[in-house]
């Protein structure tokens, strides 16, 4: 593969446990690879229930110390710090994000790092003006509640955005007065590492936020643990359900964000334009490797074939290549696991007689990396595996239909229930359809429109519980109800 710079960069990455970076007691480690070039990146420091122990004793006693009982505006400006920092960093971290992930560096710039930033930037405002209920029972007694954190949070994450999604957890963590314990994916051990220096350096004290490196192992030894308060966890949905239950016995608050297979449903009087243009996004952005990408596009008849035609003619421009030259769309996806994964769902679909428009195989010119064509699929019916299954990569079906309803039936038809986007220029539609949908996310002629204060979340296998604003505020809060009789 012709790279524009000089990759060569290693990156060890050591647990962070009560302010320092420390190795595991038995000194284990794993290693690293750039998804890329298939070099290695560095090695990470493999936790077990020791190192988990460690972490959350240190969390537990940081949440009786300073953090406990820092007045809130302080609390705020050092989690505002932390974003400040973050883009201090953002060009440094893009880099580490684009070598750990294999995708395009000016998405990780644009996207993750920003977004990372952004999400401290929300929750150190949102926590300023965060209150609770009170109510006046005639001339009996005055109800309020007073909020609490839960104290020590788990925060387990995939691999697909890393300090993105950690972030997103860790910020309003944070700004509800919680300590934690974060697991990153072991497949994109990084810029949580980093983000742990970060957080010391903005002035969170020791103890509060702590990584522990590891694979799934190490995941459940924080989710058996039973001095950890909740688990906050995005990652496959069959992980969630072993979550679930490893955290029975303790019960703990969970709050899940899992897979999904969203729809995408395109009406003949949608802005064809626009449809293509966000399509592209929803369906090869990231390599495919986003929760909320539409993998099942589903057409109306009469604007079936311009849609095909023109979706095709853009598919085709999209550059797969180097994640660190700025003409790259499309970069490596994130693991060889991950790899042969994408590609035995093509083998399905030619297995299922499906007709490939674009790709369908591991993209040509590279001697090394996990580089996959962006792939559209015709041809399959909808009890197709690769209409009905999590690929989690580049690759799209489309389907034809003709009524309101048989599309509905159809878009509804699975156990995921995350997001989904319709396309259509009738208000009166969009309202009544996006409405029967089941899912937690809808989006109208657009797609990954984003405000923090909405609620984020997937329903049925998709999730429990929503993020997002007060959402994310009461998972990590508790309250007491304090009745005061006059
Ligand atoms: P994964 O479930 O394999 O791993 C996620 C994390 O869980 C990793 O850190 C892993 O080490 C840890 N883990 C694994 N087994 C565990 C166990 N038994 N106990 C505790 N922790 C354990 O997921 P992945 O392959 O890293 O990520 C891809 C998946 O994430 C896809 O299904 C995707 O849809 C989903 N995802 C969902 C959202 C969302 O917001 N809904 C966002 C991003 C990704
Ligand atoms: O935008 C968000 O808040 C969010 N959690 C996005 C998740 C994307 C999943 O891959």
């Amino acid at each position: 593969m012709q790279t524009t710079e000089n990759r060569t960069e290693r990156m060890d990455c050591s647990h962070f446990i009560d302010g320092s970076y420390v190795q595991s007691g038995n000194g284990k480690t794993f290693e690293n690879t750039n998804p890329a070039t298939e070099e290695l990146l560095g090695n990470v420091a493999e936790g077990g229930t020791e190192e988990v122990d460690q972490a959350v004793r240190a969390a537990r006693k940081a949440l009786k110390g300073e953090w406990g009982n820092m007045p809130l505006k302080k609390r705020s400006n050092i989690i505002r710090k932390i974003g400040d920092l973050i883009l201090e960093r953002q060009d440094e971290l893009a880099r580490l994000e684009s070598l750990d992930t294999g995708k395009p560096i000016w998405l990780s710039k644009s996207v993750d790092i920003d977004r990372a930033a952004n999400n401290f930037y929300f929750f150190a405002d949102y926590m300023t003006t965060v209150g609770t209920e009170a109510y006046q029972q005639d001339d009996i007694a005055i109800h309020y509640a007073v909020r609490k954190p839960v104290g020590v949070v788990g925060l387990i994450n995939p691999w697909n955005l890393p300090l993105f999604l950690m972030t997103w957890k860790l910020a309003p963590a944070l700004a509800a007065g919680n300590t934690a314990v974060m697991k990153p994916s072991e497949v994109t051990p990084i810029t949580a590492t980093i983000l742990a220096q970060i957080c010391k350096d903005a002035g969170v004290p020791d103890g509060v936020v702590n990584v522990v490196h590891g694979f799934g192992e190490t995941g459940a030894a924080l989710t058996s643990h039973d001095n950890v308060d909740a688990i906050a966890f995005t990652g496959e949905t069959v992980t969630g359900s072993t979550i679930m239950k490893a955290a029975a016995p303790t019960l703990k608050k969970l709050s899940f964000e899992l897979g999904g297979k969203n729809p995408n449903v395109i009406f003949a009087d949608a802005d064809m334009e626009d449809v293509i243009e966000t399509t592209i996004r929803s369906s090869f952005i990231n390599q495919g490797e986003v929760c909320l990408c539409g993998s099942r596009i589903y057409v109306e008849r009469p604007v079936y074939d311009e849609f095909l035609e023109r979706f095709t003619a853009k598919t085709k421009e999209l550059v797969v290549g180097d994640p660190f030259d700025p003409n790259t769309n499309v970069g490596a996806l994130v693991s060889e696991e991950h790899y042969n994964k994408v590609l035995s769902y093509l083998d399905i679909a030619k297995e299922e007689n499906g007709t490939f428009l674009t790709g369908g195989k591991a993209a040509e010119g590279f001697d090394k990396g996990y580089f996959v064509e962006p792939t559209i699929i015709t041809g399959l019916g909808k009890d197709s595996r690769c209409v009905r299954e999590e690929i989690f990569g580049p690759v799209v079906t489309v389907i034809p239909f003709d009524t309101e309803e048989e599309v509905l039936e159809q878009v509804n038809d699975t156990h995921y229930g995350l997001s989904a986007s319709v396309w259509t220029g009738n208000v009166k539609r969009a309202t009544r359809f996006s409405g029967q949908i089941e899912a937690g996310i809808v989006w109208v002629n657009t797609w990954f429109l984003r405000d923090l204060r909405t609620p984020f979340g997937g329903m049925k296998h998709s999730g429990v519980g929503r993020e997002g604003g007060a959402h994310s505020f009461d998972f990590y809060s508790e309250l007491t109800n304090i009745t005061l009789k006059m």
